[in-house]
């Protein structure tokens, strides 16, 4: 049976990285919310009072009858099923943990543009913005990628991946963190290429993967756009 994808219809987003587990994992999915009348189905489930373990928010899966939200725990139930994860227990722990430290740089990402509230334009909030994105700029944004730099420059099994010697989805949600970055935070990401090359490599030998190259051509990947997690507002991205 396919697996069910809920996710808003329009953006890349939290998603994306469930989008790309499942094309490198070759799996049957549908985009649910993206066919037709699909996003009245996601919301109806969102607040559907039968469910015992309601999802809080997209994006989450259905699988057999089974819901699974939060992006990171997505890709963990993904990755045990198709070889995107280590087989082992505490390099699984590894992997998730990762995940989870993507999680928080994500939340981190949003809150350059909405650093005040969600429910606020970008407009409404852009002096905040401005504030917070130079302080992601300048400090929270190098931290977290020389910190995954480190990660794959001190992974015992080599510099490819950054756990083990397999490819593994948080290998997939690097790419998509420093494809996003790319398109929010061009200069910045520019000036920090330089002391992050092992990430970089990773992120070539990610989008060259046959079913990643065959996904990004495809109309399936959806464009960066300025309703997603990465928005592109040059005033937060100074020379
Ligand atoms: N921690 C959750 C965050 C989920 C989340 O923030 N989803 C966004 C879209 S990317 C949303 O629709 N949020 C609605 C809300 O928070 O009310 C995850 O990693 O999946």
């Amino acid at each position: 049976m396919a697996y069910e994808l809920f996710y808003w219809p329009t953006i890349q987003g939290r998603g994306e990285f469930v989008r790309l587990a499942l094309e490198e994992a070759g799996a049957d999915y549908v985009d649910v919310a993206r066919g037709p009348g699909g996003m009245q189905i996601m919301l109806a489930l969102l607040a559907d009072p039968a469910l015992t373990e309601p999802p809080f928010a997209p994006p989450f899966l259905r699988s057999n009858g089974l819901i699974v939200a939060q992006t990171a725990n997505i890709l963990d139930y993904l990755g045990t099923r198709h070889q995107l994860a280590p087989r082992e227990e505490s390099l699984r722990r590894w992997t998730l943990q990762l995940q989870l430290t993507v999680t928080d740089l994500l939340v981190e990402v949003h809150d350059t543009h909405h650093p005040i509230a969600a429910s606020l334009y970008y407009e409404d909030q852009k002096p905040e913005a401005a504030r917070r994105s130079a302080d992601f700029v300048r400090n929270r944004l190098p931290k977290f990628l020389e910190y995954f730099e480190r990660v794959l420059q001190t992974n015992p099994a080599g510099p490819h991946h950054l756990v083990g010697d397999q490819l593994s989805y948080v290998d997939l949600s690097l790419f998509q963190v420093l494809e996003g970055t790319r398109y929010a935070f061009p200069r910045a990401l520019e000036q920090l290429a330089g002391s992050c090359p092992r990430l970089t490599a990773l992120r070539d030998a990610v989008a060259a993967r046959p079913r990643i190259a065959a996904y990004l051509a495809s109309p399936r990947r959806l464009p960066f756009n300025q309703q997603g997690l990465f928005r592109r507002y040059p005033e937060l991205d100074p020379a």
